[in-house]
């Protein structure tokens, strides 16, 4: 306990090893471009090189190719160190070894490379364009991976309930332009691996940052065609995941592959630097969606039709690949607790000259739930309902569960779509806002309301990605062993990434088991010594971990009880678990030491009978596979200001009524919506990863890609509701993304509202904002 705010988390950069050597990469500087040249020679003969490898070096060593995706997702060689060609800026050509960081840096600097530049695609639209061989060919392009003869990473449609019908008999339709802007996790402490091998035993020990080491497990066991048993990954202190911790990277590959060719001479460390995690680490939301809803005369939704487009980047990031959030944008945004009957979409996940896409907080969520606020908003409109009013006509009711998605993907087990949205709207005053807008607008000042409202698809299960052929488990595994000295120690297969799990879990088992909090240890993110589990992402591991906890608790319990009955002369269903030992309900003088206990199990057990207790052991294992997802739900209302002279969005109130479920710990709960809200407006107001037409990053560093600090944070108005999920024990539900999921669509609909403009772009930085200002105001807007 306190281990990180006493300052004393060993991260991966902290504990001291031996025989330790420094990695540094030298990366391309073309988007896109045939390696021409790769000569190494004045770098090894650097008098501190202990060894500069590329990717001719590995091949003997990276036996399987390395490339992320499903079933149905285009596929190519990719390689951790370029091969041939390079297809975005920073990609690692050449991995170096030396005794110190510096002196890597520098040794990297003389690898020479020489490349044909080839036109680098960084338009989405263009790229998709190019699929086309004439036009490719007016553009000049050469496709990423030209045996595809295409830039398509992934291609999907689908159509479900009486689309054309809906549209026909609609009322009205409202269609609109969405997109939103690149950005990324940043978490404070960037990537990192430290990498050793063990030749006489063939072992391979990883200690990297990891948010799912036995996910890392599985990839680079395929990639190495190394046998699970020899491969063990510890996950130290985090310094934050996000999401962006849970992909296998070329950097950690590639470490691992040179300290197996370097034949376990040394042990490798590679720590990342804010530039090689801005321009490396994988990249998030850049879509486009256009979509269409159908909806009748009372402002009831009859129909959805979406077309997506995902700029997915340069390669296929494993495991999970870059048509993640293209993906979960077509299946989400029909999961978002509304009632929709008829809906089509098409999807299209193109690759560009970029980082690649992947996985960060919300995925695609924060999308979904734009698009579907900012429709309602204009069926609101165009029928003269009110925004208020349209939404409670489209969102679940009790009467509605458990609702199954037009897609068939999930099923809504409960949630409190409505009172969450009441509560909202009432706390930021929606009632009475019109007439202070008014007044506001009669001073020259512009205000807006914000509504973002819905559920969120959490706690993923199999059917998710192992099912579309991804080594990638939705379970989670815990084993609780008492000691010998009667105290606890809890294991699981998760990873923490910050998030207070450790704390969390073991408030559950303290329950479960009636010890006290400070008598359990509590180990995770470790292949070697927990059970199998899946890692933080998808906010399950309150969830799933919290079941396994109990189940696994239960287990314990009941083997405990049945000593404890043999040793009182009582009936084990007269007894319960409380204060570190089993006592007599309603009788606590008559009792027995957990201690005790575990003194007869392990140093005693020929005085209890064998059906008693057959192995001499408090040692239980239990693993908890969830269904396809649980739901949580939210609803955000704000109330916000635009300087029209500096187009500065400054928050008036911002109201948060969350349902997680059972709250297992409030201050936790509450410090996850204080952060994930403000990665959320970090994500719409400040950070933009943007490129130039030659795919070169001009975001690459803290400088130009600005995060949000506490004084862009307002004080939030936090409120909860409690509908306990049946799908799990305690009625938990996830909470860790909700924050980034709602937070800018309830930016972009409160902009939208003080401006009297449609704000279809989640990206409302001081330039956005002014441009919608100039809109508002009536002139043309700057590039139209
Ligand atoms: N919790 C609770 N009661 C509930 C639900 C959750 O007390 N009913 C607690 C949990 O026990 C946990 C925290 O809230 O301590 C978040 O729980 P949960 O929603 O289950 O999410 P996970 O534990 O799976 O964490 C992952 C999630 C995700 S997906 C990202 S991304 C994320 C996040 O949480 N990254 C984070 N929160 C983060 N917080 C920090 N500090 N750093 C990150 O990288």
């Amino acid at each position: 306990a306190g281990r990180y705010t006493q300052g004393r988390g060993q991260y991966v950069n902290d504990p001291p090893r031996t025989k330790l050597a420094h990695v540094a990469f030298a990366r391309s500087t073309e988007a896109h471009g045939r390696i021409t040249r790769l000569d190494v020679t004045a770098a090894r003969e650097h008098p501190d090189a202990i060894a500069v490898l590329t990717a001719a070096d590995l091949k003997d060593v990276l036996v399987n190719r390395y490339w992320g995706g499903w079933d149905g997702t285009s596929t190519a060689d990719y390689y951790p160190l370029a091969r041939e060609k390079v297809r975005w800026v920073g990609e690692p050509v050449a991995a170096v070894v030396a005794s110190s960081r510096y002196l890597a840096e520098d040794i990297a600097e003389l690898v020479d490379v020489e490349y044909e530049p080839l036109p680098a695609v960084v338009d989405p639209e263009q790229s998709l364009w190019d699929g086309d061989a004439r036009r490719r060919e007016e553009s000049g392009h050469v496709p990423l991976y030209e045996e595809w003869g295409h830039n398509l990473y992934f291609h999907d449609e689908f159509e479900a309930g009486d689309v054309r019908g809906a549209f026909e008999q609609a009322a009205g339709v409202v269609s609109h332009r969405f997109s939103a802007q690149r950005h990324t996790g940043a978490p404070l402490e960037p990537r990192g691996i430290v990498a050793s091998y063990e030749p006489a035993d063939g072992l391979i020990s990883l200690e990297a940052n990891w948010q799912d080491v036995f996910l890392a497990r599985a990839v680079i066991s395929r990639v190495l065609d190394w046998p699970e048993s020899k491969l063990e990954i510890k996950a130290p202190a985090s310094g934050g995941g996000f999401g962006v911790k849970l992909p296998v990277y070329p950097e950690e590959l590639a470490c691992t592959a040179v300290a197996i060719a370097l034949d376990g001479a040394w042990t490798l460390k590679w720590i990342q630097d804010r530039y090689e995690d801005l321009i490396g680490t994988s990249q998030h939301r850049d879509m486009i969606v256009d979509a269409e809803l159908a909806h009748d005369a009372e402002g009831v939704i009859l129909g959805l039709k979406t077309r997506v487009l995902s700029d997915a980047g340069a390669y296929g990031v494993p495991a999970r690949g870059n048509s993640v959030e293209g993906m979960m944008a077509v299946a989400d945004v029909v999961a978002g607790g509304h009632r929709i009957p008829a809906y089509s979409y098409n999807l299209d996940v193109v690759m560009t000259n970029k980082a690649p896409l992947c996985v960060y907080r919300g995925v695609a969520q924060p999308v979904t739930v734009f698009v579907m606020d900012r429709l309602l908003d204009e069926v609101a409109k165009a029928t003269g309902i009110d925004r208020r009013e349209v939404r409670r006509r489209n969102l679940l009711t009790e009467e509605d569960f458990p609702y199954e998605t037009i897609t068939r993907e999930y099923v809504i087990e409960g949630g409190s779509y409505i009172p969450a949205l009441e509560e909202a709207l009432d706390a930021v005053g929606f009632d009475s806002f019109p007439e202070q807008q008014r007044k506001a607008r009669e001073e020259g000042r512009y205000i807006g309301l914000g509504i973002s409202c819905g559920g969120e698809a959490l706690a993923r299960g199999a059917t998710w990605y192992g099912a579309r052929g991804l080594p990638i488990s939705g379970q989670e595994g815990c084993q609780i062993k008492i000691d010998s000295q009667g105290k606890v120690h809890a294991l699981f297969g998760t990873t923490a990434i910050g998030q207070g799990i450790e704390t969390t879990l073991a408030q559950i088992v303290a329950d479960e088991l009636g010890v006290d909090i400070d008598d359990i240890t509590i180990t995770m993110g470790d292949t070697a010594r927990t059970p199998y589990g899946a890692g933080s992402w998808a906010s399950r591991q309150a969830t799933l971990g919290g079941t396994a906890a109990v189940m696994c608790s239960e287990k314990v319990r009941e083997k405990i009880l049945r000593v404890a009955a043999h040793q009182l002369e009582v009936s084990a269903a007269d007894l319960e678990l409380a204060n570190s030992a089993v006592q007599v309900k309603g009788n606590p003088e008559t009792s027995v030491s957990l201690k005790d206990i575990a003194h007869t199990v392990y140093f005693k057990a020929a005085e209890v009978p064998d059906d008693v207790l057959p192995e001499p052991t408090i040692e239980e294992t239990a693993h908890f596979d969830p269904p396809s997802a649980t739901f949580a739900n939210a609803a955000h209302a704000l109330i916000l200001e635009i300087d029209p002279a500096t187009a500065h969005i400054k928050f008036l109130k911002y109201v948060i009524v969350h349902d997680c479920g059972t709250i297992i710990n409030p201050l936790i709960v509450d410090g996850q919506l204080y952060g994930a809200t403000a990665q959320g407006i970090g994500g719409t107001i400040y950070e933009h990863l943007v490129f130039d037409d030659n795919g070169q990053p001009l975001a690459t560093s803290f400088m130009d890609y600005l995060i949000p600090t506490s004084h862009d944070v307002p004080k939030l108005d936090l409120r909860h509701i409690q509908t306990g999920s049946p799908l799990t024990a305690l009625g938990i539900k996830g909470v860790g993304e909700s924050g980034t999921v709602f937070a800018p669509t309830a930016i972009a609909t409160g902009v939208g509202d003080a401006l009297g403009v449609n704000a279809d772009r989640l990206e409302l930085n001081p330039s956005a904002v002014y441009d919608l200002l100039q809109q508002s105001n009536g002139e043309p807007v700057a590039g139209d």
